[in-house]
């Protein structure tokens, strides 16, 4: 260990930077997740899936999930039993949250737009929804029906028309996915969902799969998204040009730019918030004041004694993906959480909004002390589908945009085509293409 990373029996590293003037790149914690070595490792499952359709992914799902599969899709009657199981209280929060996602996302909705770019000359950008999307909800360590909401309102938001979702089948539902990942995909309209999971699910859904019978097959789709674990993700890699995949989610983050002004009591619980999800997870706290680091750490002994899921909690806290970075000051943070992307960041300092505002590289930004992690997870309007791993620097959220594509349509009338002729020709033969010039000219002569 270098000498500025110290443990000092608190429960986060600790990452000095204070007086230094070095780029902070490479000194900040996060994980290395290798995802070309699970590529490799999966990649005979998937061709398998490719090859034999609904016995590779039966045979898959009896390894993984322990379960043993009759059909690849969910009845219809087990999807509206579960949205008559659900728990009032999971219902209304379900309600209410699908009615904020659908706020948000339908303003991100695009209208065509047409360009005059000379007289008799037009470019129109149309905006049109991708055919048939998969949308890939995870198990494992937790359940999300709200990733549902998560995933399903921007596809529909965008217009898409073939909405599938597929989860992995639990041995406690009889084989079906989770009962509330199920009531959330009926009370968003989605009939179409398979109880397959991990890399034969993604599988499934980038080359289709013959079920049991002509009701069971499930038809290729054109955009696979959702997060899910390593060898989901390394599915999607293989699947990725066939289909079209969203940013690769890895293990969730939550960093927290803070100064003196911020409560250790919000801090230390919004760490341990996304500590919650994964032993993997990361929090790191970047910070100019040493007070502020000591009573978050005094907080975290405090919190994690009394929260669930201590255990995790406390791997994902003390791992080297998670730490307290100190600075000098907070242009010094500003350049720090530029630096990492985090997937999710806090802003929790005095003018709050303004450092918000500054931020470059950030899946998503929670300002000041009522906007916790948590609200954006489940209920602010927000999509909770983020780039993790630094990704934040070039990809963003999921939102109605992931399932569009603009199309330019070019109309030109023969003058405006004669006008433009000569300079078709001039970049024709310059590039050694004379055919592409010969299109042009043969329409004058
Ligand atoms: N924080 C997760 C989303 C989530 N949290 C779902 C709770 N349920 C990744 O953004
Ligand atoms: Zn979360």
């Amino acid at each position: 260990p270098l000498p500025w990373r110290l443990r000092l029996g608190h429960v986060l590293n600790r990452i000095d930077l204070r007086g230094s003037r070095r780029d902070p790149r490479g000194l900040l914690p996060r994980a290395q997740l290798d995802v070309s070595v699970a590529v490799e490792r999966i990649r005979p499952l998937v061709e398998a899936v490719h090859e034999h359709g609904f016995s590779a992914i039966r045979e898959a799902t009896e390894k993984f999930d322990g379960v043993t599969l009759e059909r690849l899709r969910v009845p219809a009657e087990a999807i509206a039993a579960a949205a008559d199981v659900l728990e009032p209280e999971v219902r209304a929060a379900l309600l209410e949250v699908i009615k904020r996602a659908r706020k948000v996302h339908a303003d991100q909705r695009r209208t065509d737009t047409t360009t005059q770019v000379v007289d008799g000359g037009t470019v129109t950008e149309r905006w049109v929804p991708v055919r048939r999307v998969g949308l890939y909800v995870p198990g494992g360590l937790a359940v999300y029906p709200s990733t549902v909401v998560m995933n399903v309102v921007p596809a529909q938001e965008a217009g898409v028309e073939g909405l599938v979702v597929t989860s992995p089948p639990q041995i406690a539902n009889n084989g079906l996915p989770d009962s509330r990942v199920l009531a959330a995909c009926a009370l968003l309209g989605v009939t179409e969902v398979y109880a397959v999971g991990g890399a034969q699910a993604i599988a499934m859904l980038g080359y289709g799969a013959d079920g049991v019978d002509e009701a069971d097959r499930c038809e290729p789709v054109d955009v696979i998204t959702g997060p899910g674990n390593i060898w989901v993700t390394a599915a999607k890699r293989i699947l990725q040009g066939r289909v079209g995949i969203d940013a690769e989610a890895g293990p969730t983050e939550i960093a927290i730019l803070a100064d003196e002004t911020a409560d250790p009591r919000h801090v230390a619980a919004d760490l341990i918030s996304q500590a919650e999800h994964d032993p993997l997870a990361a929090s790191v706290l970047v910070t100019d004041s040493p007070a502020l680091a000591d009573a978050v750490e005094a907080e975290l002994e405090i919190q994690i004694k009394t929260t669930k899921h201590d255990q995790r909690v406390r791997t994902a806290l003390t791992g080297e993906q998670s730490g307290v970075v100190l600075v000098d000051d907070l242009e010094q943070g500003l350049r720090v959480v530029d630096e990492y992307a985090a997937e999710h960041l806090e802003i929790q300092t005095r003018d709050a909004r303004e450092w918000a505002m500054r931020v470059r590289n950030a899946g998503a930004i929670f300002v000041g002390a009522w906007a916790p992690v948590s609200l954006g997870d489940y209920a602010a309007g927000s999509n909770h589908v983020l780039p993790t791993g630094g990704c934040a620097r070039h990809s963003s959220g999921l939102s109605v945009q992931s399932f569009l594509r603009g199309i330019h349509v070019v109309e030109y009338t023969e003058e405006a085509l004669r006008d433009v002729a000569g300079h078709v020709v001039a970049l024709a033969n310059a590039e050694d293409l004379p055919a592409h010039g010969d299109a042009v000219k043969v329409r004058f002569s």
